[in-house]
């Protein structure tokens, strides 16, 4: 018989550093009197991420959505932008607020990110970029997506709220495309609380991305573009600095949690898993299943229900799909005819338990729960 677990066990669970590493941190800041406004802690996270990032420029933010905000205006964005429905309503959400129509194109039914065949069907002359997603640390194919951009002059941004630290045959997530947008989020791999950051390739980008997220102020006496309040504050950059050497540990232990998962579910008719790609170094952002009814004989959503029985609360991530949400659902390129596979995989899709403080044996329970629910 599987006991159900004392405490709840959540699907994520942000990286804590030893408070004594944060309130060092937090020393320096109250001894300099600057709590925010380009700090020494800001200074130097910034220039400590784009060394680990391998990021051409970047800049920190006060969240992930307002980064993604900045690249749409940096880039100078209008019209029509193509995207996934299968994202957080922060992606279409950065293109909406700038009065821009997010396009939605189906999904590749492996990993989930866009289609980039379907992608060129829905370009036209109102068409200015693409916003594609590195969902759940899967990327997207950056050389399928960089040659249809550049077959139609279009822009690229890359929406790498999952992909902390990915790379691609060696080379850093954040140089592809024109803009990368990263989450330090609570429930990201690395995190500042709240947080983010925009890595521009163009490094003549950075300065009016930096101009934006302060007012659009260049000095003290000058401002020189309408912007907004974007900045990460000094307590913010003092967290991400305690929780960054933490980042490699948590990754491997990562690694471990999801070879025992594969290892314990991978003969379970009905649930598979979002498969490897070759070359690539992955985020370890988040483990996401797929149950297969028809396999399984139960639904994710009864799965979910039975989980929480035993005190573990599993997420419906993607759910709902972004272009069955009000703000969204009444486009031409919601209708979910046109994304059958984006249609389907959202009643699929289940995010485990994933984080490093889990221990073997946790997993090992959790995976035996799964495995009784089973009815083939
Ligand atoms: N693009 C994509 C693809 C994204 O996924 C996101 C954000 C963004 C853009 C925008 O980036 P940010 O502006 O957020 O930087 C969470 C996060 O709020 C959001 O950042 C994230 N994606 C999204 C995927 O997840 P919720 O509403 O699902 O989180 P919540 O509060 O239900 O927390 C999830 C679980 O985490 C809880 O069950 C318990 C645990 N948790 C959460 C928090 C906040 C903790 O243990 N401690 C915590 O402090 O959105």
């Amino acid at each position: 018989m599987i006991e159900p677990f004392d405490k709840p066990i959540y699907f994520t669970r942000p990286l804590l550093p030893d408070l004594t590493a944060v309130t060092e941190q937090l020393r320096d800041v109250w001894q300099s009197g600057f709590l925010t406004n380009n700090g020494q802690k800001h200074r130097e996270l910034e220039r400590r991420l784009r060394e680990y990032l391998g990021a051409p420029t970047l800049s920190l933010f006060v969240n992930g959505m307002l980064a993604l905000s900045a690249a749409v205006y940096a880039l100078k964005l209008r019209g029509e932008v193509i995207t996934t429905p299968f994202t957080f309503p922060a992606t279409p959400n950065a293109l909406a607020l700038a009065g821009i129509t997010p396009v939605f194109a189906d999904i590749d039914p492996d990993n989930l990110t866009l289609d980039p065949e379907r992608i060129e069907k829905l370009i036209n002359p109102s068409t200015t970029a693409i916003l594609a997603v590195h969902v759940f640390g899967s990327l997207c194919d950056v050389e399928a997506v960089s040659a249809i951009a550049k077959r139609h002059g279009l822009r690229v941004i890359y929406d790498a709220a999952h992909a902390f630290g990915a790379r691609l045959n060696g080379q850093p997530i954040a140089s592809f495309g024109d803009a990368t947008m990263f989450s330090f989020h609570a429930t990201k791999l690395f995190h500042t609380g709240e947080g983010g950051a925009l890595a521009m390739t163009n490094p003549d980008q950075k300065i009016s991305v930096d101009y934006w997220k302060n007012f659009g102020i260049k000095s003290e006496e000058e401002v020189v573009m309408v912007g907004t309040n974007g900045k990460m504050s000094e307590l913010q950059a003092s967290l991400g600095l305690a929780v960054l050497p933490l980042v490699e540990g948590e990754r491997s232990r990562r690694k471990k949690i999801r070879s025992i998962y594969r290892e314990e579910l991978g003969e379970v008719p009905g649930i598979r898993f979002i498969p490897d790609q070759p070359n690539v170094v992955h985020s370890h952002q988040y483990f996401v299943i797929r149950i297969v009814a028809k396999k399984f004989g139960r639904t994710r959503d009864e799965v979910q229900q039975s989980l929480q029985h035993y005190n573990v609360f599993p997420r419906k991530y993607f759910f709902p799909l972004c272009s069955n949400t009000a703000p969204f659902r009444h486009h031409y390129s919601s209708h979910p005819g046109r994304l059958p596979i984006a249609n389907h995989a959202v009643t699929e899709t289940l995010a485990l338990p994933y984080f490093g403080a889990l221990t073997d044996e946790d997993v090992r329970r959790i995976c035996s729960m799964l495995r009784s629910f089973a009815r083939p």
